[in-house]
C-alpha cells in the first residue's frame, strides 16, 4: 500500500487515546464496524473496566455496545501505546489559573505515540482545543520525529486533523452516529483521510474546513449555549429584583415565533460550557467581550443562589438546608465543574452553624470534597425534604420533577431550575 495515496484508505487498527467520556465511546463505535481499536488510557483502573466490558461512567445504553465490541475483541484496552494507522487523542484540555489553554495531556499524548508513527499515519486532535493547537501538536510530532514530514507531497508525510466532538452526556448513543461532525484538515490529504476515517461510524454530514476553523467552530458553539444562558441567569437576577417570576416570563417571551431563551440554573457546569469559551477570551483578550461577561455572568450565579439561602434562613437558629442535586446537570452522575456541588460546598464551609442535607440519587456516596466536611450528610429524599428549614433545588433530575408538591408544604423553597413554579 503506498501511505501516500489517501484516496481510499483503510484502516486495520486505530489507537484511541483517552478512554473517558468521550474517547470510549468512539473507540467502541469504530470497533463495532469490525476495525480492530485499541484504548489507550494511563489509568489502570479505567483499562481493567474496559477490558472486563464495563463503563467506568454512567451513559444510557452505552454499556451493552461496550460489552459487545469487547466481546467481540475488536476493542482492548492498555496503557502502553501501540502501532497503529490511526491515532485519535481525546484527552482533557483543562485551563490553567489565569484561564490560558493547557496542552499538558497533548503533549502527553504526542510523546508516547510519536515513536509508533511511519510515514502515512493519521494522527485527529479531537480534545476541544484552543486555535492553532493542531498546527502546534503536528509540528511537536515531527519535532519529535524528524524524519517524518507534514508536507502532504513527501513520501514521508504524516497527515494530522481536528474533528471535535460535539455529542451530549446522556445521548451520546444517539449523537455518535448522527451528530454532523467538522472535519478540520491540517492538509488537504489529512482532512481526507479522517473523513473516511469518521465516516467509518458517522451517518451524518462531514463538513470538511480547515484545522483552526474547525478548532474554533467548536469553541463558538459551546460559547453561542454560554451566552445564551448566561442571558437567562441575568434575567433570574433581574426579575429577583423586580419581583417578576422569572419562569413565567420566559414562557411568554418564548412565545415570539423568534425568540427561544434557554433555561435559568444554579449556574453552568460540566467540563465543556463552563470551559470552552475561556480559550476564545484567552486567544482574543480585547475582542471578545460579550464571551467573558457572559463566562462571569454564569460562574456568578453560584454565589447569588448562596446569598438566596442565607436571606431565607435569616433568624433561624439551628438551620437546616437540604440541597437536591449535586451533578452538573439532570440525570448524570457528572460532577465536573458542577455549579451545585460549589454551592453545597461554599455553603458549607463559609458557614460552619449550618447543618445541609444532601440528596442526589445517581451517586452512591458523597465526593471527599463534601464528605470532609462535618456539617454535610446525605440522605434520601423524603428525610432530607422533612428536616429542611429550607428545600434548596439545584439539579432537576427526573426523581424530583415527579415529586408530590405536598411534600413541600410549610418548606421554605428555592428552585433554581424552575421545575416546579
Ligand atoms: N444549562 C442551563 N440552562 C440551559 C441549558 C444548560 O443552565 O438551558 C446548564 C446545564 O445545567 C449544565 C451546563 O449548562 O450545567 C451545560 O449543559 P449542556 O447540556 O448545555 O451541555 P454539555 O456541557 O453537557 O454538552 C455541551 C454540548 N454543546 C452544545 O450544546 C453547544 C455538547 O454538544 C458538546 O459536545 C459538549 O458540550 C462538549 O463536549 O463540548
Amino acid at each position: 500500500m503506498d501511505p501516500n495515496d489517501t484516496d481510499s484508505r483503510s484502516f486495520n487498527r486505530v489507537s484511541v487515546v483517552g478512554l473517558g467520556y468521550i474517547g470510549l465511546p468512539t473507540a467502541a463505535f469504530i470497533a463495532s464496524k469490525g476495525i480492530a481499536v485499541v484504548g489507550i488510557d494511563v489509568n489502570q483502573g479505567v483499562v481493567e473496566s474496559v477490558n472486563a466490558g464495563q463503563i467506568p461512567f454512567f451513559e444510557p445504553g452505552f454499556d451493552e455496545l461496550l460489552s459487545r465490541v469487547v466481546k467481540e475483541g475488536t476493542l482492548t484496552a492498555q496503557t502502553e501505546q501501540v502501532d497503529a494507522d490511526a491515532y485519535i487523542v481525546c484527552v482533557p484540555t483543562p485551563f490553567r489559573g489565569d484561564h490560558s489553554f493547557d496542552t499538558k495531556y497533548i503533549r502527553a499524548a504526542c510523546g508516547a505515540l510519536a515513536p509508533h508513527l511511519r510515514a502515512g499515519t493519521l494522527v485527529v486532535l479531537e480534545s476541544t482545543s484552543a486555535p492553532g493547537t493542531t498546527e502546534d501538536m503536528a509540528k511537536h510530532l515531527v519535532e519529535l520525529r524528524p524524519d517524518l514530514s507534514l508536507n502532504d507531497e513527501d513520501d514521508n508525510a504524516i497527515f494530522v486533523a481536528h474533528c471535535p466532538e460535539r455529542v451530549l452526556p446522556g445521548k451520546i448513543m444517539e449523537e455518535m452516529e448522527n451528530n454532523d461532525r467538522l472535519i478540520g484538515g491540517l492538509t488537504p490529504k489529512g482532512a481526507e483521510l479522517a473523513r473516511q476515517l469518521y465516516s467509518t461510524f458517522c451517518t451524518a454530514d462531514l463538513l470538511v474546513t480547515d484545522a483552526i476553523t474547525a478548532e474554533m467552530a467548536k469553541l463558538t458553539e459551546n460559547s453561542f449555549r454560554d451566552v445564551n444562558i448566561a442571558f437567562a441567569n441575568e434575567l433570574t437576577v433581574i426579575c429577583d429584583r423586580l419581583g417578576i417570576d422569572v419562569w413565567e416570563l420566559i414562557e411568554l417571551a418564548n412565545h415570539h415565533p423568534r425568540v427561544n431563551i434557554l433555561q435559568p440554573g444554579p449556574g453552568v457546569g460540566g467540563h465543556c460550557i463552563a470551559v470552552d469559551p475561556w480559550f476564545i477570551v484567552s486567544a482574543a483578550p480585547d475582542e471578545a467581550r460579550l464571551i467573558k461577561t457572559a463566562r462571569d455572568v454564569n460562574d456568578g450565579k453560584p454565589e447569588w443562589v448562596m446569598k438566596q439561602v442565607l436571606r431565607a434562613l435569616e433568624g433561624k437558629e439551628k438551620p437546616v438546608v437540604s440541597a437536591l442535586g449535586i451533578t452538573f446537570k439532570n440525570d448524570i452522575d457528572d460532577l465536573r465543574e458542577s455549579p451545585s456541588l460549589e454551592i453545597v460546598k461554599r455553603l458549607s464551609v463559609e458557614n460552619p452553624h449550618l447543618d445541609i442535607r444532601v440528596v442526589e440519587p445517581n451517586v452512591k456516596k458523597l465526593p471527599p470534597v463534601l464528605s470532609n466536611l462535618s456539617n454535610i450528610k446525605k440522605q434520601e429524599t423524603m428525610e432530607a425534604i422533612a428536616a429542611a428549614d429550607v428545600v434548596l433545588l439545584l439539579v432537576n433530575h427526573k426523581e424530583f420533577i415527579t415529586l408530590e408538591h405536598s411534600v413541600l408544604q410549610g418548606k421554605k423553597v428555592i428552585d433554581t431550575k424552575g421545575i416546579w413554579s
